[in-house]
């Protein structure tokens, strides 16, 4: 059986875990701590990142983005990725600036580990801004329609979805809730689906010392 490791608040994982589920792929969910040196993520990916999609002849796939290409190689339906090229290019772009927001709540997450006098105030300064950035893009591409691109759920909703549940258990005082109804209202129908919420974000306990 194919295996993942995730982790509880992974948005990288949690694309993974939705796609498996909404193609009903059975897989094992390995959960692990990748910030810890118990974890067996580096055995299976040398970047020593999760989520790693592990086959049943031991070899692995790892960047959720990559993932996701391979799982909609290898079990094309339901299709995720649209068939056709322009829309397939611009839930692409939704996915880039969903990832980047998410890069960005991850170095914000560290930075924040710091101690209080050792923080760099340009540098949250400048990651907020494309939590920011990404947030208005997002609105603005997800619009009023049902489905972020094209006219069926796929990959933009995905991603999108993932990154506004994440910034619950990141960045919880961000106000985007205020600012982009729009975002809200798609969010809510997302998290409604069976495959959102069966991969409900939660934060994890991080024992080692990080940074
Ligand atoms: N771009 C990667 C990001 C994956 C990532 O940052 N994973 C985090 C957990 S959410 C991780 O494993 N971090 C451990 C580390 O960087 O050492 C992807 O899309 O898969």
């Amino acid at each position: 059986m194919l295996k993942l490791i995730s982790a509880t608040p992974s948005p990288y994982a949690r694309k993974v875990r939705i796609a498996l589920a909404e193609k009903d792929i059975p897989f094992e969910l390995i959960t692990e701590v990748p910030w810890d040196s118990t974890t067996q993520t580096p055995r299976h990916n040398p970047l020593e990142k999760l989520p790693v999609l592990i086959f049943e002849d031991g070899s692995s796939a790892y960047e959720s983005r990559y993932i996701l290409e391979v799982i909609e190689a290898k079990w094309p339906e339901p299709a995720l990725v649209p068939a056709d090229p322009w829309e397939r290019l611009a839930a692409r772009k939704v996915e880039v600036i969903a990832d980047g927001i998410c890069d960005a709540c991850v170095l914000l997450f560290w930075e924040r580990h710091r101690a209080p006098e050792q923080q760099s105030a340009e540098w949250i300064a400048r990651q907020r801004r494309k939590v920011d950035g990404g947030l208005r893009a997002l609105a603005e591409t997800a619009g009023r329609r049902e489905w972020v691109v094209g006219e069926r759920f796929g990959l933009a909703d995905i991603v999108t979805g993932t990154v506004l549940r994440y910034l619950d258990v990141r960045f919880p005082e961000h106000p985007w809730r205020s600012q982009y109804p729009n975002l809200v209202a798609l969010s809510a129908r997302l998290e409604a689906r069976p495959s959102f919420a069966g991969s409900v974000p939660v934060p994890q306990v991080i024992s080692d010392k990080v940074v």
